[in-house]
């Protein structure tokens, strides 16, 4: 009943350490090492091999090591095993942290702010305070809920849209398609933190930004594919949209001469809003297999027909 990580080496080794004292009898590899492929019971993988269903013809769960699985090949894992996307506290307190961490730069103008630094000026912008800023998250899943459950303490007005209805305290929220331009026109600060899925790629667009109040600010952490790259830039140029932090572009990492490098209207980071925490996540891994064998429900079980 062999364990199988393939992913980060450096954080593989982590998990290893973390197998070795909590689950001594589940033998632990890295991709790469020397194991039986058909004694694979449990594989932890980001993009899995394509050859999955014939050389581990015994597997019983997969889990994805991250929270999303646009990445996976849905077709690539039989059918008849669970794929498991990585609920682990770690990552919701990455996310947390992050987003508290960009709503709040954006809301006082830290890109314009770096843009003058670069410049060599010295000039104050003009400042709100948070009960009047407006800050809308698309994707109220475990995410965009932690997120919204953190930034509530700066007392921003808070707004989220989803697919399906959702009620959350201090939170004003509108339930698809029908109702995002109503959610759109009331967000100074947009903030993305939807799964991308054939439904929502490239629903950062131009018709998207035109439904926001003029010189919003946008912050996506989902993933590159939701946004249309010359859509931003198009609206950055005529004002529609003020300042942009992306923690994701497609591809990873933009092309060199690519404009996200050099536009000062924009600050980007290296797809690194949150990781899977190895301890936690072997915490969350060892409980799943535990509710498999029990029959139990799986926390994170991926609905291969919605692709989330
Ligand atoms: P969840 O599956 O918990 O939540 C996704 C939410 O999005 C659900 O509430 C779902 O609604 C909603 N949703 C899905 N499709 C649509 C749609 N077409 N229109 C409106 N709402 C929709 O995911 P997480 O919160 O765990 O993660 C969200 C994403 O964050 C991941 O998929 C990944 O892309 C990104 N991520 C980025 C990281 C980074 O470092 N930048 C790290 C981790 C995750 P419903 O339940 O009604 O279907
Ligand atoms: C994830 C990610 O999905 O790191 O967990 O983006």
């Amino acid at each position: 009943m062999t364990f199988v990580y393939k992913g980060n080496i450096a954080r593989g080794r982590e998990w290893a350490s973390h197998f070795a004292t909590r689950a001594p009898h589940i033998p632990f590899h890295q991709w790469g090492e020397a194991f039986d492929p058909k004694n694979v019971r449990y594989l932890a993988v980001w993009e899995p091999p394509p050859d999955l269903a014939t050389t581990m013809p015994n597997l019983e769960l997969v889990f994805s090591v991250g929270a999303g699985v646009d990445q996976f090949d849905l077709t690539i894992v039989p059918a008849h095993v669970p794929l498991v996307r990585m609920l682990e506290p770690g990552i919701a307190e990455g996310m947390v942290e992050y987003v508290t961490m960009a709503v709040l730069g954006l809301h006082r103008d830290l890109v314009g702010y770096v843009a003058q630094q670069r410049q060599g000026r010295w000039e104050i912008l003009s400042q709100r305070p948070t009960s009047e800023r407006r800050v809308g998250v698309m994707g109220l899943g475990q995410l965009g809920q932690a997120v919204l459950d953190r930034l509530r303490h700066f007392e921003f007005q808070l707004s989220g849209w989803n697919r399906s209805p959702r009620e959350i305290a201090g939170v004003t929220t509108f339930a698809g398609e029908a109702n995002l331009p109503a959610f759109l026109g009331q967000c100074d600060i947009l903030v993305c933190l939807l799964p991308l899925t054939d439904a929502t790629r490239g629903i950062l667009d131009a018709k998207l930004f035109a439904a926001l109040p003029k010189g919003a600010m946008l912050l996506n952490v989902g993933r590159g594919g939701h946004l249309v790259d010359a859509d931003l830039f198009a609206a950055l140029d005529s004002g529609q949209i003020s300042a942009a932090m992306l923690d994701v572009t497609e591809p990873e990492p933009p092309p060199a001469g690519h404009r996200f490098w050099t536009d000062p209207r924009i600050l980007m980071t290296p797809h690194i809003a949150a990781y899977t925490r190895p301890s936690t996540a072997v915490d969350f891994v060892l409980d799943t297999i535990a509710r498999l064998k029990a029959g139990n429900d799986l926390p994170g079980l991926v609905d291969r027909t919605r692709g989330y």
